[in-house]
């Protein structure tokens, strides 16, 4: 088996387990299992260059090798382009892009130095494999140093129509640094619709039945690769006592009450004010079901220099103390707003003593909360999923409830059918999304990505 090669912006510390962020977890558990490198920014920002090689630190199969950048880049390349131009419009949130050439600048050069940094590491026979929106032009940038070994590249977040994308200056020079990749990976058939609408409309090229895309000499394949967890891992976290839960959980039963569990990074994409808003619309339409239940949400700290960052948590301190000072009684708190960071395994728990999990994101590329929801819950007495249409998973989890995130009404009704769901309905949906979320876990995205990186298998072939 060939070395693989991981490059990402950040390398996730394999050492914590309060990881928070969906491409750190997805990648380290498939990581973990095959082994390699995995090179990335250490989260170390400098004054001044200093050109350093890339620092290398061995973790159980896996060799870590890491740059620091400077602060020039930190806030050019990683909260200027990277946060503020392509995470908005890649999310079809054009009204938050803020454009600035020098971000652009940045990028590139940040780009560069990557492929530098990694160019010292690389061995003839290693597969390469990158991550996400920060490491567009990054295969250019090898080629350009002579590199010839296979590069591979998965985008975590969603890719919006050709019109969206149309509205970012450059946007056929990000394009077309994405097709230097050999294969490119998608989330969803959605996100792969709309590469293809791109190259057809701004490229003039054709995309084939089975996502080959043939530009000049070269033949690239398109393909969806939806990203899994480790699902037995996240089962025995999930079963294994957890005595600070345990205590809470008590004391919700002895009071027969339910929970409504939610746990995002705190991103304007996941839909967090109209997801607190749906509850207290769930508490008005269905009074009965006052004191009977309460929502705790965990909004994990993430880009807080960039101002729309602050924006949304403001907004949600004042909508969470807005809906207690409302419904709250002096033995009943309504919402349980968190902001801050929990350890994996008390998610864990949390996810299994709740009777709903509510993930209601207006635009995400998977969502592995909804899929670590469901591994959490038991057989017996399994929760509900309440989960956007908009959330790349729904295109799999079709047997949770599925609402539109703008529709707050829509979210309240759904709720309330999801606390009221009989055993039998809430046994046959958990089997049938276990048996998806099997399906598609880690393990396979990988190998099948794999498959289409070292061997050229494509998605759809015959
Ligand atoms: C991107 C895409 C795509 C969250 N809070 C805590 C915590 N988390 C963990 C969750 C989950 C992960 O972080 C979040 O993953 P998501 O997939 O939900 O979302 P993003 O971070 O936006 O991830 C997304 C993903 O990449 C993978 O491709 O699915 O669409 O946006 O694992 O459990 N973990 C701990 N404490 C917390 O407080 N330990």
């Amino acid at each position: 088996m060939k070395r693989l090669v991981v490059v990402s912006n950040r390398v996730a510390d394999l050492s914590r387990s309060a990881q928070a962020g969906g491409l750190a977890v997805g990648l380290a558990d498939s990581l973990r299992q095959r082994g390699g490198v995995w090179m990335g920014w250490d989260g170390q920002t400098l004054k001044y260059d200093d050109q350093p090689e890339p620092r290398i630190r061995k973790i159980g199969t896996v060799t870590q090798a890491t740059i620091p950048l400077t602060e020039q880049d930190y806030a050019e390349y990683y909260l200027g382009f990277s946060n503020s131009v392509l995470w908005p419009l890649f999310h079809y949130r054009l009204d938050l892009v803020e454009y600035k050439s020098v971000f652009l600048d940045g990028y590139r050069r940040v780009n560069a130095k990557f492929a530098d940094a990694l160019t010292s590491v690389l061995q003839p026979d290693d597969i390469i494999w990158v991550h996400d929106y920060h490491l567009i032009p990054l295969a250019a940038e090898l080629r350009q140093r002579g590199c010839n070994q296979r590069i591979g590249f998965f985008l975590h977040i969603p890719f919006p129509p050709p019109e969206i994308i149309a509205a970012v200056p450059r946007h056929r020079w990000l394009v077309e640094s994405l097709l230097e990749f050999d294969v490119i990976g998608f989330q969803t058939n959605t996100d792969l619709g709309n590469l293809q609408h791109y190259v057809e409309d701004h490229l003039g090229c054709r995309m084939e039945q089975d996502g080959r895309i043939r530009i000049g000499k070269r033949e690239v394949i398109a393909g969806c690769f939806p990203i899994g967890i480790d699902v037995d891992a996240f089962v025995e976290m999930a079963e294994k006592p957890n005595e600070e839960v345990a205590i809470e959980t008590q004391r919700r039963d002895i009071l027969g009450r339910k929970q409504i569990i939610g746990v995002d990074r705190l991103d304007y994409t996941k839909g967090l004010p109209d997801r607190l808003r749906a509850f207290a619309r769930l508490l008005e339409l269905y009074p009965e079901m006052r004191k009977t239940v309460a929502l705790m949400q965990i909004a994990t700290p993430t880009r807080e220099e960039v101002e729309a960052y602050v924006e949304i948590r403001k907004e949600l301190e004042a909508l969470s103390g807005a809906i207690n000072g409302r419904f709250a009684d002096f033995n009943w708190t309504p919402v349980r707003y968190i902001h801050g960071t929990v350890p994996r395994e008390a998610l864990a728990a949390l996810f299994r003593a709740s009777q709903v999990g509510f993930v209601t994101p207006l635009r995400d590329g998977m969502n592995l909360v909804a899929k670590e929801y469901i591994a959490a819950q038991s057989m017996e007495d399994p929760g509900v999923l309440v989960l956007s249409k908009f959330a790349g998973a729904a295109e799999e989890l079709r047997e949770a409830l599925i609402v539109n995130p703008y529709d707050v009404d829509d979210m309240a009704r759904n709720l309330c059918r999801a606390l009221t769901m009989p055993l039998e309905e809430r046994r046959e949906r958990q089997a049938a999304l276990m048996k998806r979320i099997r399906k598609h876990d880690a393990r396979h995205w990988l190998e099948s990505f794999m498959a289409a990186l070292e061997r050229g298998e494509t998605q759809h072939a015959a």
